[in-house]
Order: structure tokens, then sequence, then C-alpha cells
């Protein structure tokens, strides 16, 4: 009989930490390779009203979510909703309200616990153009929170359409890239191969004004949503088509990488998840960058010569951003299958899980010449794989234990971790409007739940509403009989949107516990570039993998991010808000899909009353 190392190892691990703990504090530095296997839970319930195309989880109990104008069944103010509101434990919704199309927008939390949704789509129905929009949601418990907009002084400098986002170590944030109006693919002709900040910051000669990236120049056509993740120096690692690079935002420069291995584009429309796994105090907080998935087909030609049933690439890459680990170059892996749009998920157990997306094909919708329904991408991959990037390689993936969706999750699908530790799975939409033709507008919310789930879990109260950067505190637990030692995760749940999580990160605090095991005392991270001032969920995690309800901190003081009301004065004295959107003069340029039907004069942008 053949075990296997999914069943071998956490049994292995737990007794070599039942061994060295008896006598010794029972001190957190180490990384569990535990985990629980078995069995998934996979349930369908509740359905979104809005096509999921964007995720946030903003609270405990809450998630939002972003779709773009179209003809959904959730109704708000007598017209269709392309928001909502997710309550988590009733999985039941609430419309809410935006002014301006959230039409393939990013999102990123500030510091200060607000979210903000920026970019977006010209005017379609009763949406106004969102191409400059920048929306901001401060979350509530009791139903009443809903959007807030003043297209008028509350804009992005320009327009962006597919742009990314990350959260800083001063807790503002970056948004970076995009194109000035949309299409299948970005081009030359609609290219916005700039960055701002959000406040606007006078930095780099700038004062308040987009700033220009070379990165954003040499990675067309195939560089929409580049992906960033803010590295424990402060610096950006982007990654965008074929290349990588780290961006020193302080003064403008660019580090270029290591392109990504065996030609493998990796962001929309070939679009690819990345993640930055665990910062752990065992590994020293060396900052490790995941890509997997993508395509290698060409970002050159008429999109109606590529095909949905080209395979995506089955490739994972990983970099470790030291001297050193760039020396070497990426480590590749190959997954079970290939994959386009696929899903990082960082789990609370330090495993990322890959769900989502389809193994042949490209993003988007409406361009390939062998569409299916209007889907540029074919054969859902409804299995997720979970990835366990401690274990040796050639053992690190598994679908053991995780059952097959039936629902295909397409185009315009997303993911997230939960608070509870269930993985929430919604969205999919490779379609112009509402449709039921294959593949249809998915509503249909699934939730997977891993192992631990089914186990005894720790519980813990006692943690602050705010945790200021290395300071102490104390965690009053609970554990499982079984428990004899846990970690401190903190993850940042992140956006999810076309496969690309903004700000999505796991920190392992360093923790100790109490003899009597009823208490944990608990260090935050030392500073905002090892995570970024903002939103928190915690999960203590035993050393059998099984992680409590992570209830949500802000880790910093919680204050609001700096404002420069001169950066912020020049941006709007030398900016103009939405203006006349040309159709996308990309080479090649899009006749048909993504971008194709939207309304192109200038659009005067309503400003929300105050209240
Ligand atoms: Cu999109």
């Amino acid at each position: 009989m053949k075990l296997s190392v999914s069943l071998l190892a956490p049994t292995f691990l737990f007794s070599l930490l039942v061994l060295a703990a008896p006598g010794l504090p029972r001190s957190s530095g180490l990384t569990p390779r535990a985990f629980v296997s078995g069995t998934w839970g996979l349930v369908q319930e509740g359905t979104t009203g809005v096509s999921a195309q964007q995720m946030v989880i903003v609270s405990e109990t809450k998630a939002i979510i972003f779709d773009k104008v179209e003809r959904n069944p959730l109704m708000v103010n007598g017209h269709a909703a392309w928001a909502a509101e997710i309550d988590l434990p009733s999985r039941t919704v609430r419309p809410l309200n935006p002014i301006t199309n959230t039409w393939c927008a990013t999102g990123s939390f500030l510091g200060n616990g607000t979210f903000i949704n920026s970019g977006g789509n010209p005017m379609v129905g009763a949406g106004a153009n969102g191409l400059q929009g920048l929306r901001m949601f401060n979350p509530c418990d009791d139903g009443t929170c809903d959007i807030m907009e003043n297209t008028r002084r509350i804009r992005l400098t320009s327009n962006r359409w597919y742009p990314s986002s990350a959260r800083l170590e001063d807790g503002s944030v970056m948004i970076l890239g995009g194109s000035v109006s949309g299409g299948f693919i970005n081009g030359a002709g609609v290219n916005n191969p700039t960055y701002e900040f959000f406040p606007p910051k006078n930095i780099n000669g700038f004062n308040g004004l987009r700033i220009p990236s070379q990165f954003m120049v040499d990675t067309l056509n195939g560089n929409h949503f580049p992906n960033m993740h803010v590295l424990p120096d402060g610096r950006i690692f982007v990654s965008a088509n074929q290349q990588a690079m780290i961006l020193d935002w302080k003064t403008n420069t660019e580090t270029r990488l290591p392109g990504i291995p065996n030609g493998v584009r990796i962001s929309s429309p070939f679009s690819a998840g990345a993640v930055l796994l665990p910062l752990t105090p065992a590994n020293n907080f060396t900052p490790e960058i995941m890509i997997c998935g993508g395509s290698t087909v060409s970002d050159r030609v008429n999109p109606s010569t590529l095909s949905s049933q080209t395979p995506a690439s089955d490739q994972c890459a990983r970099l470790v951003l030291t001297t050193a680990g760039i020396a070497a170059g990426w480590k590749v892996e190959r997954m079970p299958q290939t994959r386009i749009f696929v899903e990082l998920v960082l789990l609370p157990d330090g495993r990322v899980l890959l769900v989502n997306g389809a193994r042949t094909g490209v993003a988007g919708y409406g361009n390939v010449g062998d569409q299916i329904g209007q889907s540029n991408a074919d054969n859902p991959t409804l299995t997720p794989v979970v990835y366990d990037p401690n274990a040796p390689a050639g053992q690190r993936f598994s679908s053991d234990g995780i059952p097959a969706s039936t629902i295909p999750r397409m185009y315009h699908s997303t993911s997230s971790l939960t608070p509870n530790g269930t993985i929430l799975v919604a969205g999919s939409n490779p379609n112009d409007d509402f449709s039921t033709a294959k593949y249809p507008t998915e509503y249909r919310m699934e939730f997977f739940s891993p192992p631990y789930m089914f186990r005894p879990r720790p519980t813990y109260t006692g943690l602050p509403a705010t945790v200021n950067f290395g300071t102490s505190f104390t965690l009053n637990v609970v554990l499982p009989s079984t428990a004899t030692s846990v970690v401190v995760n903190i993850i940042d749940l992140g956006f999810a949107t076309h496969g690309v999580h903004m700000d999505q990160r796991l920190v392992q605090l360093q923790a100790t516990l109490s003899p009597d095991r009823r208490s944990l005392r608990v260090t935050a991270p030392a500073n905002g570039r090892i995570y970024p001032p903002g939103p928190a969920f915690v999960y203590v995690v035993t050393n059998e993998g099984v992680p409590s309800f992570g209830h949500k901190t802000i880790i910093g003081t919680g204050a609001s991010p700096p404002v420069n009301q001169a950066a912020i004065n020049n941006m709007l004295a030398n900016t103009s808000g939405p203006a006349a959107v040309a159709k996308a003069q990309a080479v090649p340029s899009p006749t048909s899909g993504e971008g194709s039907h939207v309304a192109s004069e200038v659009i005067p942008a309503p400003e929300q009353p105050t209240a």
C-alpha cells in the first residue's frame, strides 16, 4: 500500500512537534507543515444577484462584490444593480448602488479600513462613466452602508480600465496601468503606462499627477491587471506579460528581473494567478513569488485567429526575491492540469488553493474564432488543487479529498478565503450581458470547506480593534485537547478579480503560548513593509493545521493615510474628469467582445448629494 504524502506528512510532523514540545517554551517560530487531510466539503447555497466579477471580504460577516452594468436580477433604485453586499452567515445579499460603472476595476483597502474601488468602464445603461471612478466603502454591520462617490472631486488622474492596485506602507494605495479605453487586450494606442496614488502624493516631481512606468510600455500588449505584491523592504514586485520587475515607488526606479520562464504570458487576457508565499519568522520574512497558469499564445495577432481550444499553461514558477534567489532564477513546476484565469487563494494553514478557471483558451469573450457561446475559453477546471509550498518538490500539488464542482467558473469569476475558513467561489460571466447560453451568467455561490472545518477548532478572545506595529497583545485561547502548539497567521484576504488577488498576504507573527495553554502572547508585525497598515484577519492555527475563526483587526493605528491637499489641488487643476472615450485603437483592434459595446459620448459625471 502506498501512502500519499498528504496523509503521511501531518502525522509525521505532528509526532515531531509532540516530541519537541515538552519542557520547552511553546514558541511559534516554526512554520507548521501540518495540515488536516481528509474529505473537503462543498455546498452550493445562496445567489449573488449580480455576477461576482470582483470580490472582497470587508468584515467578519460581509463580502462585497462588483459586476459590470448589465441586466442583473437584483434591483436597486429602480435599475438593475451592479454591486451587492453578501451576508456570509445567512448567504443572502443586499444591493449596493455605485454611481459609476465598475466594469474591470481594481480594489484595495486604505490603512484606515476604508475600501476603495478604482478605475472601470464608460457609461453603459444606468451606470455613469467609471473610467476615472474612485468609489469608497466603509463596512458596516447594520445594512446601511453604501458605495460613496463624488466624481468631480474624488477620482483618478486618468482613465484606467483593467488597472491593478496595492496598499503601501503608509496606508495609501498605488494604482498601476490599465487602458484609457477598453478592449480584449492592451495596445500602444490605448495604453496608460503610468501609476498614481490615492490619496495623491507630491513625489518624484509629479505633484499628484500620474507617473510614467517604462515597464508598462515594455510589457505591451498583454499587460492588463499586472500582478503587484508589496515586499518586506517596501518596494513592489510587479509582473506582467512575460516580464517582472521590482518598483521602488519612492524613487520611481524599476529594477528588471528574470522574465517569466518558457515564454508564458501571465497577465490579462492570458491571466495567471500570482501569490506572495507566506512571510514567516522561519523564512525570515523572505519574499517568494509564485505565478501559476497563463498562456503562450501570441499577444500580437488578431484575436479572431486564437482558439478557445488552445491549451493554457500548466506552469507554476517560483522566484525568491533575494540577490541569491534572483540569481538562481525561477523554479518551474507543473500543475496537474493547464489553467487560464486560475485563482490562487492563501489558506490559514499556509497552503495555497488553486481554484476556478479553464484548461483551454484565453480570458475575455466575443473575440476568438471558435467561441463557446461568447466565451474565449473552454474546458472548465472543476476540481481545485491545493499546493503546499513547503512540501518537497514533486509532492506539492494534491486534489485528494477535494470534490469537483459542477459549476464552471469561467472569465469574470472570483474566489476568496472567508473569515471562518471556508473558501467562497462565485461569478463567471463570459458574456456581454446577462446570458443563459453556455457559459451562462452565473449567480450561484459555492463554499468549499477544507477538512479542518470538521475538526474541533481553536477559539480565542481579546483581539484589540487596532494593533500597532511592534506592539504585543494577549489572546485568551481555548485549544482542542490534541493541540500542543499554535502559530498566529494574519491574512489580508485581498481583492479578487480576473484571477488577480490585489494585496493578498499571509504574515506569521511571533507568538508564545503560556504553559497552561490558555493565553497567547502575540507580537504585531514590525512595520508597514512587512504588513501594510490596514485590515487583517487573525487565525490561530494549531500544530495539527486547524485554524480558528479569523477575527478582524486593523494593523497599525487605524489612521487615515497622509493627505497632501496641494497635490490633490494640482491633480484636479491639471487633469479633467472622464473624457470622451474613443473606441480602442489597440492593434489588433477589437471589433467584438469586451469593450466593443459602450457609449462613447462625453458623460457629465453626476455629483453624489452630500449627506
Ligand atoms: Cu473584465
